[in-house]
């Protein structure tokens, strides 16, 4: 009974710490960009991106690309047509989606070689809803 109780005890003291500095929770997953074909210097990057808060987008960024943006892809009258996505929400249950033939990262101007399998991190700007910065780094997997 003892031996239970302090079982009991000692998970919540684990599971205090992380209630305490966790108030913001975003995370990502399937998280890759293609791979620039030769001579190429714009690609595409995608993944899931969850927050148990809302945010907004505000810049994306990595040292080796001039610019990224967010789009949205729709198909008209048959031609694809991209247009860029302005700070784009996400929040509790409501994830940002980025996956091929629909919204996506759009990476412009690469200055350097990227190989299959290589991670590349990207920095993330978001607001929360009362404006503050929430900077996030994320592992982008080159496939
Ligand atoms: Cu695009």
């Amino acid at each position: 009974m003892l031996h239970h109780l302090r079982t009991k005890l000692s998970l919540l003291l684990i599971l205090i710490p992380s209630i305490v500095f966790s108030a913001d929770n975003i995370s990502i997953s399937n998280a890759f960009i293609k791979k620039p074909r030769p001579g190429v210097d714009v690609t595409a990057g995608f993944a899931t991106i969850n927050s148990n808060i809302e945010l907004k987008v505000m810049k994306v960024s990595n040292k080796n690309f001039k610019n990224i943006e967010l789009h949205s892809m729709k198909m008209n009258y048959g031609v694809m047509e991209m247009r860029k996505l302005t700070e784009p929400k996400l929040g509790p249950n409501s994830p940002l989606v980025l996956t091929p033939g629909s919204d996506h990262l759009m990476l412009f101007g690469i200055n350097k070689e990227l190989k299959s399998g290589e991670k590349v991190d990207l920095t993330f700007l978001f607001n929360d809803n009362k404006g503050k910065d929430i900077t996030k780094v994320f592992k982008f997997t080159i496939k």
